[in-house]
């Protein structure tokens, strides 16, 4: 921390009302009136500003940012009206407290509007200037239109069964935006409040981008780009990374409301291995349970939860559960979950003290105090009876959280929680202030609880409702949505959003939760699904079957087929995860995230999506249309990833037909994949496969390691390809870390050959008609050249 000067007092001359700005080595305090607004560089890319009313700041604490990363500032060089950083020129204006930022060449990143702060009661609206020409991306998997800008939205944590591509608020609250486009380049706005909050992106006032929220704080960063990948990243260094998942997080994954019996979970897996459809994952809803008691089996139906779990294990199939956080109101019952919790005062409480009591499934239930680290502990342990049983993962739904019987769907705002967590002074708070981290604590609690039981292990915890920065504790997805094109549609925009949104790993329903799909929408949505990061098909009860085979043996042939292309994708997938964890850099992204040039081509690109940087995927901006479309391919060329062949031009046109997503990989890719297996969990049987697609900067990545486990030996490479004049050269670098692979050889295609060709110590086999060259050679685990020399 670099608080230490004594500020310098510069009193301004004829104020309207007391006017003072005060330097700090890491930012400036400027006050005016009863405002007292402070900027501080977090980083030089990074601000965070905080307005005080009346000269009090509201407490520095924060569900989003942890402590640690709060208390880092740097230095900052004085300006007259601000400072500057590396990066960045700060100007506030003292009469008004209007904030600019400007990059260092000068150019405008984001400014404020004349009269920038509105208060209003307990409430406040910040007013920005929206110029022509800039997008905004991001605010989590909210609906409306892709680009934000003339809409408004509201963030409130809200079940929304049924939901349409026009209904806001949904499920959670991401305050976060990315704006795109700009004469600064890209930035990031988070607004660091949890109450009922609004960003209006020029809907209500033409040129205006308001934010405001009912109360709390005013505390909000500016994370200055100029790409839009420094900013994604940096909000994440804020609001922290998404652990990188166990591997079979990446598997298919089939779920119903609900596989009713041990019998049914068995015939769905049996039937899985019959028609050779990878699987890795099968999820359990509410009706395993007695009465919807959570964390309680039905024993009639289940009667054997743990030999369920071993056996389908044996299969390389692995079960989720679902455990909703509404406890049971039962007592003298001899249930646990509402005993403990009871002696422990786990449990939210009206205003008068006594316990507050919502219907939910079970019938009247009790609420965990997950703002409370006491009761998230406590929460935690209730996982121990499933995790011996071998459930491998945990579905958290329900937690907006969600009420019966009222029109507010949630709890009453005035229900009181209790803050004793982090940095935050121990005290009691209103379900007003809690509403929208709830979800995100209740996720934290599941996650901190299974890390206690299985501490080496990689948690899989899936939550409905979340905040910014629950991608630390849980993966998440869309809910309820419908079984239709427009929701199909929507669902790569709410997938892209909520991985700008620091929310990596992200599913939808395939098919649609609610309604039926036709056979045509549910191949279309398994065959985009298998390049989102987290392919799991759902449906609500009631509705018909939505499995691989339901509708005939066509429409299998063809899902089988993409299923199993994610699953020989796996070793490239895996280390787009990795990158993710690392970086924060999406695991699926806007076409223009490592292309920015993509934003402003001429095609619709609104179904258009990369997985990692090296696969862009093009599905139809109309998939329910049968004309044909344009894709733009961004420069520097791409091939087909089905045929291999490198594509002259681009701007194709693509006549949609069912059996085909047009998918295309970067020229200058090195892309891994394996032999198909039936699960992540068995062996590949053959050589790795390194796909070379010759082009500039012509590299790609190995990393694996165990899959499951958080701190065992990991494997990472990179390997590089040069075009010369007599052929090509391909340069894997010293393996690092100790990690044995499964693959003992490598099987080398080179795309886009002419003729024959020449390879130390192996044969190489071309095809003309394919344009391959193929040839084989042994594991490459230390620095090493192969020369391919043209003959
Ligand atoms: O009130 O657990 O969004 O995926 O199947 C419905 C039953 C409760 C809502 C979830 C949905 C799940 C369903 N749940």
């Amino acid at each position: 921390m670099l608080r230490s000067i004594a500020p310098a007092l510069i009193v301004l001359a004829t104020p309207a009302y007391a006017q003072t700005v005060s330097p700090r080595a890491d930012g400036v305090e400027v006050q005016a009136g009863s405002l007292t607004l402070r900027v501080t560089a977090q980083t030089d890319a990074i601000l965070r500003v905080r307005i005080a009313r009346d000269g009090k700041f509201p407490e520095d604490a924060s569900w989003a940012v942890p402590a640690n990363v709060r208390a880092k500032s740097v230095k900052v060089a004085p300006l007259a009206d601000g400072f500057a950083t590396s990066s960045l020129r700060v100007h506030v204006d003292p009469a008004t407290l209007r904030l600019s930022i400007d990059d260092a060449a000068g150019k405008r990143i984001t400014a404020d509007l004349p009269d920038p702060i509105k208060l209003d009661g307990t409430g406040f609206t910040l007013r920005k200037a929206m110029p022509v020409g800039e997008q905004y991306f991001g605010l989590g998997d909210k609906t409306g239109p892709f680009d934000r800008r003339g809409a408004s939205y509201v963030d409130w944590n809200t079940d929304s069964f049924g939901f349409s591509p026009a209904t806001d608020p949904i499920y959670k609250s991401i305050p976060f935006f990315v704006s795109v486009g700009g004469a600064g380049g890209s930035y990031g706005f988070f607004l660091d409040n949890t109450w009922r909050s609004w960003f209006d992106f020029g809907h209500r006032e033409d040129g205006t981008l308001a934010i405001g929220s009912a109360n709390g704080p005013i505390d909000y960063y500016v994370i200055a780009g100029p790409s839009s990948a420094d900013v994604v990243r940096r909000y994440t260094d804020l609001t922290g990374k998404a652990p990188l998942a166990p591997r079979w997080a990446l598997g298919y994954q089939q779920s119903r409301y609900s596989y009713m019996s041990d019998a049914e979970v068995r015939e769905i897996a049996a039937k899985m291995r019959q028609s050779q459809v990878p699987l890795d994952l099968i999820w359990l809803d509410i009706d395993y349970q007695y009465r919807n008691w959570p964390f309680t089996v039905n024993t009639q139906t289940f009667p054997d939860l743990k030999k369920l779990a071993g056996d389908l294990k044996q299969d390389g199939i692995r079960l989720v559960a679902i455990t909703d956080l509404h406890v049971a109101a039962a007592p003298g019952k001899d249930y646990a979950p509402y005993d403990s919790g009871t002696a422990g005062g786990h449990f939210l409480r009206n205003p008068d003290g006594s316990t507050y009591v919502g219907p939910v499934w079970p019938g009247p239930a009790v609420f965990p105090d997950f703002t409370r680290k006491a009761s998230r502990d406590w929460w935690g342990t209730l996982f121990k009876g499933f995790v011996d049983d071998g459930v491998a993962g945990f579905w958290n739904d329900m937690n907006e959280p969600a009420i019966f019987e009222t029109p507010t769907k949630t709890m009453p705002l005035d229900t009181m929680h209790r803050i004793d967590s982090d940095d935050f002074a121990p005290r009691d708070a209103s379900h007003a202030e809690i509403h929208n981290v709830y979800g995100m604590e209740n996720s934290r609690a599941t996650f901190e609880g299974l890390k206690k039981l299985r501490p080496n292990d990689r948690p899989f915890v899936m939550t409905r409702a979340s905040f910014a920065g629950g991608q630390r504790y849980a993966v998440t997805w869309t809910g309820d949505n419908n079984a239709s094109w427009e929701h199909l549609k929507l669902s790569v925009q709410q997938l892209v959003n909520l991985g700008l949104s620091g929310f990596s790993y992200s599913a939808a329903d395939v098919g649609g939760f609610t309604g039926g799909p036709s056979p045509e929408l549910l191949t279309r949505w398994y065959e985009i699904a298998a390049f989102t990061p987290v392919f799991r098909v759902h449906a609500a009860k009631d509705t018909p079957r939505t499995e691989p085979w339901a509708d005939g043996p066509e429409h299998l042939a063809i899902r089988r087929r993409f299923i199993e292309a994610r699953y020989r994708l796996l070793p490239y997938l895996y280390a787009v995860a990795e990158q993710n964890a690392r970086t924060g850099d999406p695991i699926m992204r806007p076409v223009w995230y490592d292309y920015p040039a993509a934003r402003t081509a001429g095609c619709d690109q609104s179904m258009a999506f990369t997985l990692g940087r090296s696969l862009l995927i093009a599905a139809s901006p109309k998939p329910e249309s049968p004309r044909p479309y344009d894709i733009c391919l961004p420069a520097g060329g791409w091939y087909d990833y089905w045929t291999g062949l490198p594509e002259s031009g681009d701007k194709l046109s693509e006549t949609p037909a069912l059996d085909r997503l047009p998918v295309y990989v970067r020229a200058g890719t090195i892309l891994p994949r394996q032999p198909l297996t039936q699960s992540t969990a068995q062996v590949p049987q053959g050589p790795l496969s390194l796909d070379i697609y010759p082009g500039e900067e012509c590299s790609g990545t190995l990393y694996w390691d165990d899959g499951l486990t958080t701190n065992g030996a990991t494997l990472r490479q990179t390997i590089r390809c040069t075009q010369t004049a007599s052929g090509l050269t391909i340069d894997f670098d010293a393996r690092e870390g100790a990690y044995k692979p499964w693959w003992n050889g490598i099987a080398v295609t080179v795309h886009g050959w002419q003729g024959g060709a020449k390879i130390k110590g192996t044969t190489a086999t071309a095809n003309d008609a394919a344009r391959t060259l193929s040839f084989t050679i042994p594991d490459q685990p230390r620095a090493a050249r192969v020369t391919v020399s043209r003959q």
